[in-house]
């Protein structure tokens, strides 16, 4: 079947009618936290494991930790970078996640932390002082520890390739299910061994925690997020089709097109929606919902329409009634979107749309670290 063109004419975007966030598989009214939490929340969360990101097994044999100092005189802040070797075992077979930490000279009491999921390579990022994909300086000299992980340590950003890592060592039955968990998956699970490492380590202060991708990074932030209530913040930056965007909108690129470049990132089952996202029972409102009450951040840049800024923020805006209708956290995000306004809203939930292409760029990290702040001082 021939892939449609992709569309930018907002004339040609479906009227949007979206699945109620409200309302139960079963028909029963979500009107009270309980509900939510005990019904509504579980049901979702199986909703898109089932449809989109697979399974997200979370059993293993052991988990072990080696730390090993290394020396780095790039960064004025950074009084030590250390490496840590996440060691994963199940079944006989063991893979190793390196996960790079860089902790500030001034340091009070435990670490507030910041994770970015990289499918950039990780010693490019910390070599590249000017590179600001992973702002180290900047995270650091605000007190905060800064970690990274390569996906490619636990499943390899390749269509060829992406089982060789957890999927093949721990989990290969995952392979033969059509909800089986694929690359996205793989990377939040990823993200939640690091969680393991944080929690093990007096150092870390995981109550002030935050998990953040870019792009393909940030759909696995979301889904991470989504199932890892530990993270205190979830960041998503211009994370579009399979991330923060609505699929319903056919808008830049679409369920088609993300199945047919990057099969390996979702489920087979997902492919049923290939140019059928009307028939989709769900869409990503929901998937943004299951963050809550915890910080979410949505971040988008103008010139990124690939990735359906507007598409974004209504999906944004519809999770938000999560925050304000059941857990009382009134959300002031304006009603309409507008693409010429540079915005910025730090509530419960953080958003910006700024200038410029698509990029994690210093803008992003200023923003997401002042929303962290934000919500990390309230908590003393
Ligand atoms: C694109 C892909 C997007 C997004 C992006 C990125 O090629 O279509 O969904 O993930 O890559 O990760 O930068």
């Amino acid at each position: 079947m021939a892939q449609q063109t992709p569309n930018y004419d907002e004339s040609i975007v479906p009227p949007l009618s979206l699945p109620d966030l409200f309302v139960s598989q079963k028909g029963i009214p979500i009107r009270s936290v309980d509900t939510w939490e005990n019904e509504r929340r579980p049901e979702l969360l199986a909703l898109f494991a089932t449809e989109v990101y697979g399974q997200l097994p979370t059993d293993f044999d052991k988990i072990s930790f080696v730390e090993k100092k290394v020396e780095s005189h790039l960064y004025e802040s950074v009084a030590q970078m250390q490496e840590i070797t996440i060691k994963v075992e199940r079944n006989g077979n063991a893979v190793n996640i390196n996960l790079f930490v860089f902790k500030p000279k001034e340091v009070r009491g435990s670490l507030p932390v910041v994770l970015l999921i990289s499918h950039r390579k990780v010693s490019e990022l910390i070599e590249n002082v000017e590179d600001k994909f992973f702002a180290i300086e900047d995270i650091v000299s605000r007190g905060f520890a800064a970690a990274v992980f390569d996906v490619e340590d636990v499943s390899p950003d390749d269509k060829n390739r992406f089982s060789h890592g957890i999927l093949d060592q721990l989990y290969p039955e995952q392979l033969q299910m059509s909800d089986g968990m694929r690359g996205l998956g793989a990377w939040a699970w990823g993200a939640m061994r690091a969680m393991d490492y944080f929690e093990s380590n007096a150092d870390f202060e995981t109550e002030k925690s935050m998990v953040v991708g870019h792009s393909r990074g940030g759909k696995a932030a979301l889904w991470c997020g989504a199932n890892d209530t530990r993270w205190t913040i979830t960041v998503s930056n211009e994370s579009g089709c399979g991330g923060a965007a609505l699929s319903k909108r056919k808008y830049g690129e679409t369920v088609e097109r993300i199945n047919t470049s990057f099969p390996f990132w979702f489920t087979d089952n997902f492919k049923q929606y290939n140019s059928k996202e009307e028939s989709m029972p769900f869409d990503q409102h929901m998937l943004l919902s299951l963050i809550s009450p915890r910080g979410l951040y949505v971040a988008s840049s103008k010139d990124d329409q690939w990735a359906d800024p507007k598409g974004e923020y209504l999906s944004l805006l519809n999770a938000a009634r999560v925050y304000s209708e059941l857990y009382n956290s009134p959300q002031d995000l304006p009603k309409i979107f507008n693409p010429d306004v540079n915005t910025n809203h730090l509530s419960s939930i953080g958003y910006h749309l700024r200038e410029g292409e698509h990029d994690l760029s210093a803008y992003d990290w200023e923003r997401f670290l002042d929303f962290a702040e934000m919500k990390f001082s309230a908590l003393k």
